[in-house]
Order: C-alpha cells, then sequence, then structure tokens
C-alpha cells in the first residue's frame, strides 16, 4: 500500500525565501514533505525531471459570472472561469460578490455562494464590492459577514452607480479598522473623467482609442493621493488596485516611506500593453478598453520598478471577460462610444505566464519575487496563509510543474475562458505551467483538465492581521522591509 498519494520528484521546488531540490509528497490534500528524498512511495508518482514547482497562483482580483454596474455579464461562469484560471497554473481565486444599489450584502453573497458551487474546479474566497454603505449595511451586514469569511471589500471612486463619496469612504474605511478587514480601492477621479468623456464625445471623439484620454493620468494620481489620505485619517489599512500610472505608484511608494500600511497592485495589462494598442479601425479597439488604461512604456518601466522594489505586493489578472459583441463590450455595435463600453479585459490564464515571461525570463524579478507576487502574498494580504500561497508542510498541496523552456504564441482558440479573443493574440511567451495540481488532485496535465465541475472549495477568508504562520513569528510581506519589524497589520 502507498505511503502517499502523491510523490512528485527531482523537482525544484520554489518558495518566496528560496529554491530547495528534491521530492514533495502528499497526502489527504496537503503537503507532507518538501525537499530531499522521499522514501515512500505514492499511489501517484510523477517525476518532475528537474522542473520548476511552484506555489499554485492565487488570483486576488477577477471577475466572474459578475453583472457590470452598466449591467452586463461577464462571459465566464464558475466554470470556465476557473477551467481557464486552472491551465494557467491558478488554483484560488479571489473574485468579488457584487452589491449593486439597493441589494442586501447578504443577499449578494447567497446569489454568489449559488452560482460558484456547483461549478467551480479551484478554491475560492469571495471579496465584497459595496456601492451602498447604508445605516444597515455598515451596521450590521458587513461586521457579520467579516466575521464570515468575506474580509476584503471593494470601493470604487468612479462610475456612477458605484462611486462612493468622500464621506463614504471614511465610513467604510473605520469600519474596516474596527473589524480587522481590507479595503480595496478602484482609485480615479469620477469628475475630471466624466468631464473630459463628455467633451470628447460631443465633439465627435468616441473611438475607443479617447478612453484612454478621458482616464487621464492625473486622474489616478489626484485619486491615489486622495484615497491615501483618508486612509491616513482614520489609520486603516488600503489596498489601491489595477495601478498603472508612474505618479500614482510614487504616491504610494512615498505613503509606505512613512509607514502607511498602503498596499498596491497591478495588473498583465500595464506591462504588455500601452494606449496604442486602443487605437484600432472602429471600435475594435474596445478589445483593448480596461480601466485605468494602458498608458505608456514609461509607464510600463515605473511599474516594473515598483514589482522589484516591492511597491506593489501582488500581480493579479483582473479579469473582467467581456465578449466583442452588443451584449458584451459594445452594446450599440459599431456606434458605441468608450463610455458606453464595457471596461476590463481577460488575463485569468495568462497572468502567470505573464510574470514569467516578462519577469523572471527577462531579469526584471527573480523567482521568488515571481512566487511572492504571484501567490504567497495574496495568500497573505487577505488571509489565507499558510493554507494557500506555498509549498510548505501542511499547507493545501496547490502547485504547478512549470516548463521554463516551452515557447508559446498566444492563441486565444488555445486558451479556455469564453471571451472569444485576447488582447494578447500573437504574444510569444516562454515558460508553462504543463501540470497543475490543486489540493493534491491533478486537474491540468498534458493540456487536459482532470477536474469535477463543483470541486473547488469555498475559503472563509481570516482578518489579515489574525493570519499567522503557525508556530512562528508575523512575517512581513516580502519587499516591505520597509515596515521594519511591524506585524503586517
Ligand atoms: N475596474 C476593475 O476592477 N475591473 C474592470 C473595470 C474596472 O473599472
Ligand atoms: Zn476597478
Ligand atoms: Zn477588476
Amino acid at each position: 500500500m502507498a505511503a502517499y498519494d502523491l510523490v512528485v520528484r527531482n523537482a525544484r521546488i520554489v518558495t518566496e525565501t528560496g529554491q530547495t531540490e528534491g521530492d514533495i509528497a502528499v497526502k489527504d490534500g496537503v503537503f507532507v514533505a518538501v525537499g530531499g528524498e522521499v522514501a515512500g512511495r505514492g499511489a501517484r508518482e510523477i517525476d518532475a525531471g528537474g522542473r520548476f514547482a511552484l506555489p499554485g497562483g492565487v488570483d486576488s482580483h477577477c471577475h466572474i459570472e459578475q453583472k457590470s454596474s452598466m449591467g452586463v455579464m461577464c462571459a465566464d461562469d464558475f466554470y470556465s472561469g476557473t477551467v481557464s484560471a486552472a491551465f494557467g497554473g491558478t488554483t484560488t481565486i479571489i473574485p468579488f460578490a457584487a452589491q449593486h444599489r439597493g441589494m442586501s450584502l447578504r443577499e449578494v453573497v447567497k446569489e454568489y455562494h449559488a452560482a460558484a458551487g456547483p461549478k467551480a474546479i479551484i478554491d475560492y474566497g469571495f471579496h465584497l464590492i459595496v456601492s451602498d454603505p447604508t445605516e444597515h449595511v455598515l451596521g450590521q451586514e458587513l461586521p457579520a459577514l467579516i466575521r464570515d469569511g468575506y474580509t476584503s471589500f471593494k470601493i470604487y471612486m468612479t462610475y456612477d452607480a458605484l462611486k462612493l463619496s468622500d464621506y463614504q469612504i471614511l465610513d467604510v474605511l473605520a469600519l474596516a479598522r474596527r473589524e480587522g478587514a481590507l479595503v480595496m480601492v478602484h482609485a480615479e477621479n469620477h469628475d475630471m473623467i466624466k468631464w473630459l468623456a463628455h467633451h470628447l464625445v460631443e465633439q465627435g471623439y468616441g473611438a475607443p482609442k479617447f478612453h484612454a484620454v478621458a482616464h487621464a493620468r492625473v486622474a489616478e494620481a489626484e485619486a491615489t493621493h486622495r484615497a491615501i489620505a483618508l486612509a491616513r485619517l482614520v489609520d486603516a489599512p488600503m489596498l489601491i488596485v489595477h495601478m498603472s500610472e508612474i505618479e500614482a505608484i510614487e504616491t504610494v511608494r512615498q505613503a509606505q516611506a512613512k509607514g502607511l500600511r498602503i498596499y498596491a497592485e497591478t495588473c498583465p495589462q500595464y506591462v504588455m500593453l500601452t494606449a496604442d494598442d486602443l487605437d484600432k479601425p472602429g471600435v475594435e479597439g474596445a478589445m483593448w478598453c480596461c480601466s485605468p488604461p494602458p498608458r505608456d512604456a514609461a509607464a510600463q518601466a515605473a511599474v516594473w520598478e515598483a514589482l522589484k522594489d516591492g511597491t506593489f505586493q501582488v500581480f493579479s489578472s483582473d479579469h473582467a471577460p467581456y465578449q466583442f459583441n452588443v451584449g458584451g463590450k459594445i452594446p450599440k455595435g459599431d456606434k458605441t462610444t468608450f463610455k458606453e463600453m464595457a471596461n476590463g479585459v481577460p488575463g485569468v490564464e495568462l497572468r502567470l505566464p505573464v510574470l514569467f515571461s516578462e519577469g523572471v525570463q527577462k531579469g526584471r524579478i527573480t523567482m521568488q519575487q515571481f512566487v511572492a507576487l504571484s501567490a504567497t502574498n495574496h495568500a497573505r494580504l487577505y488571509g489565507l496563509y499558510p493554507q494557500k500561497g506555498t509549498i510548505a508542510v501542511g499547507s493545501d498541496a496547490d502547485f504547478a510543474i512549470w516548463d521554463a523552456d516551452r515557447e508559446v504564441t498566444v492563441r486565444w482558440a488555445d486558451l479556455h475562458d469564453n471571451v472569444g479573443y485576447t488582447p494578447y493574440e500573437g504574444r510569444q511567451l516562454r515558460g508553462w505551467p504543463v501540470t497543475v495540481v490543486s489540493r493534491g488532485r491533478v486537474i491540468v496535465e498534458d493540456g487536459k483538465l482532470a477536474a469535477e465541475r463543483g470541486s473547488g472549495r469555498f475559503l472563509a477568508c481570516a482578518s489579515p492581521d489574525s493570519a499567522k504562520p503557525r508556530g512562528e513569528a508575523v512575517p512581513e510581506l516580502k519587499g516591505m522591509s520597509r515596515f521594519a519589524a511591524k506585524p503586517l497589520f
């Protein structure tokens, strides 16, 4: 009788702190031996042949089976979204349960569970989107939901149907501080964008490329500065999502240097795309429209610098999948102006291959930084560490074996989402996750899926300040050394 359920032999095992050679043994869904030679046999044995074994990715920003504020449904449900994630080496996602105004948050959460439970093939938690912070929501629903494992919520400074006032943001931040939650902020100045968009469209400049003009850099810079000031007033932690812009990044860096608990995220589109990608005939450029928009080569360089120096803790996909048709990106067909387009680009499957190829292979970040940015820091920030985000005895056996030399030309036809296109069509990547394991189950192998619908499990997130590794001191986030010995939260 086999001693283990699964043994992987001869791997280069990488965590955020180092690399070790040898074997991995898994029993009952968790790692029971990591590194060195495992003596006993596994019911299933895999020879990694010296290839890398990396922690399964944790994607803490993706939109799955979510209706946008303009009423457009995502193209990916919890089946296609999680299958696509798995093929890209991601084994945990934290999508959003989105409140639209007038809705009870508790009801929203129930609906997302009903959607995800029967379909997800990998494990998932939920952030909340709070668009209606009424007295009932702030006083009753949110504190109870935080206790139940929904310990992070996104708020918006723009979009008519989602935007909170500064006063409301302070209410949400104060509650997060009191109850031990993390507030994620979409930081763009609403009136700047609205004013520019109005005048552009009025003068006939409605094509997708003007989306990048309306969403001006200074709109991101101003809102980032203001969001941080609000967090500072009430001494609450905050994470600025999907950052794209030089001045805003510098503002975050300065806030961190002052010791403020400000965290930040960026995404593949801000290292792979520029505003020029939106400049296509007709409304085709809509497929590259996301908010904030891609900027230019100098902004891409600033994003890489912030990934390298630890200003950004997390690299997420912001997978926002909308098909290129009237039910998706372009509600008025070829008459759609950028103001009416659904915002967002797909990326859940390519997130890790992009970071590996453009980051590690090109020498911009180390393997350890790759692991921290793609998995470990997500688990830490959202209270899932060390169950998720690392390869260590006792942690869930979520990992991928990577072929670092595999050359891939990106083709949407080879991906597994339901979007119909990828903004990265034709791009060359080097390095690919060839075998993907979730809680000890080999779910992707030789390009084939081997996971049952609904086999993913819900993860209740701990409050980040209680997410301490068993038996150890609270670790600092990788790259956050300027916070000295301060606990994470
Ligand atoms: N914000 C997101 O987080 N995703 C898609 C579009 C947006 O504005
Ligand atoms: Zn956003
Ligand atoms: Zn998003």
